[in-house]
């Protein structure tokens, strides 16, 4: 009897290349050689993404990647033209399992050299795919062949290695997922990947500027920003797993509310369950991956990035703090030379969010508002990395389906007592403190 989960195994880790070539391959030479104690790995769900099925060709697994411009979306209202693979940023997934023969075709169809280096990836020297060192650059028009033998698993990446700043910032990147050949003593029901980076897409125009060092604009997973960003999907009491991975210019505390995780792996592969630690935020380097897994509770939780500018959309960092400035009488006389000025943030940023939802701020031709998305309970005020987990004690194995919003047990949500600002005898600090 063949379980969903060995069919959905199959179809990703074998059995669709051999689908593609015709060749028709026995469980035993696509499975990991289990004992029954051991769970085969569930293919990996790429968040707004997708994983690249490879042909067999005589036992070796054989991917072909396409360098070249995409048209892509950040979410509704903002596009750009973005290099990718094979018509994405970040670039298909690329699945396979440790001891397998992989050959991997680059082509290049940019105006410029490129290269593909195997982030993370123990192969010859000359494999690793870093132009001018290890190899000659892959000429526009040109395809190379890459091919080594996979000694190792765990969550890796793969991006250009030639004008790296300029390629990278336009969003070349993917993730290379190796799964242990033995299996996982831990079972994984949902195997979630994503990676960060981050673009400078000023107001206003349509194609990223590799110049910028740390000032950007947008701040993605998989390239999307939310509410853009697919929700990640988990039925109550599964075992998730979310491999992060980093190629951007900063660090990202990335945070998840409701649970401790473990963080168990990451480019090392899985590390030893001596070396798991409990975290609520773990931070993934630029270059690193990391590997977090729990036991999903029923909910909406929120799962991001901590820097709290990087949940939000295009905005200027250098404008004037007006918190706390009454701008009423400015306001007429500006309004005078800029029909239409209306001064804002007295009381803090977020009432930006609401003349957005009013359709009172219109930004600059493909910009997305600052901070954006709609909850049940009224304006989310974000946007970058920031997506929701939804979790649900109803959905069936691999439905991946957004479930809507989270129906609270009466009683367990925070509820209004009282809209008097004096209200009850808080406990102020003494005056006795200096
Ligand atoms: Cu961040």
């Amino acid at each position: 009897m063949i379980s969903r989960r060995t069919l959905l195994s199959l179809s990703v880790l074998g059995g669709l290349g051999s689908a593609l070539t015709g060749t028709r391959l026995k469980a035993a030479e696509v499975l990991p050689t289990a004992s029954t104690a051991v769970a085969p790995s569930v293919p990996v769900r790429t968040l707004n993404g997708w994983t690249l099925p490879h042909r067999l060709h005589e036992g070796v697994k054989e991917f072909h990647l396409v360098a070249e411009e995409v048209d892509h979306e950040f979410a509704p209202g903002c596009r750009a033209k973005c290099w990718g693979y094979n018509g994405s940023t970040p670039g298909p997934t690329l699945e396979a399992v440790e001891g397998d023969r992989v050959r991997l075709l680059v082509t290049n169809r940019l105006g410029e050299p490129t290269s593909v280096h195997w982030h993370g990836i123990l192969l010859p020297s000359g494999m690793d795919g870093v132009s001018g060192l290890t190899q000659a650059p892959i000429a526009p028009g040109e395809t190379f062949v890459y091919e080594f033998t996979l000694r190792q698993h765990g969550t890796h990446l793969y991006h250009p290695h030639a004008d790296e700043m300029v390629q990278m910032s336009f969003g070349m990147m993917g993730l290379f997922i190796i799964h242990p050949r033995a299996g996982e003593e831990q079972r994984i029901d949902r195997d979630y990947a994503l990676v960060l980076h981050n673009w400078a897409l000023h107001p206003g125009t349509y194609r990223p500027d590799p110049s910028v060092m740390t000032n950007f604009d947008l701040w993605t997973m998989n390239s999307k920003v939310f509410p853009a960003i697919e929700p990640l999907v988990a039925r109550s009491g599964e075992r998730v797993r979310i491999r992060v991975g980093n190629l951007s210019m900063h660090e990202h505390p990335i945070h998840l509310h409701g649970t401790q995780f473990l963080v168990t792996g990451g480019d090392g592969g899985r590390w030893p369950e001596s070396q798991w630690r409990s975290e609520v935020t773990e931070v993934v380097g630029v270059g690193q991956t990391r590997d977090i897994e729990f036991t999903a509770v029923p909910g909406d939780w929120a799962f991001h990035c901590h820097k709290s500018h990087h949940t939000m959309n295009a905005m200027g960092h250098e404008v004037p703090n007006m918190v706390g400035v009454d701008q009423s009488e400015v306001g007429e006389e500006i309004r005078a030379l800029l029909p239409g000025y209306m001064p804002m943030g007295r009381e803090g940023m977020s009432e930006h969010s609401a003349h957005v939802a009013m359709g009172m701020m219109k930004g600059p031709a493909n910009t997305l508002p600052m901070m954006m998305g709609k909850g049940p309970h009224g304006p989310l005020e974000m946007g970058g990395m920031f997506t929701v987990l939804k979790v649900r004690n109803d959905l069936a194995t691999g439905d991946y389906r957004d479930p809507g919003w989270y129906q609270h047990p009466p009683g367990t949500t925070a509820r209004r007592v009282s809209k008097d600002p004096n209200f009850g005898t808080p406990i102020r600090r003494p005056p006795t403190l200096a």
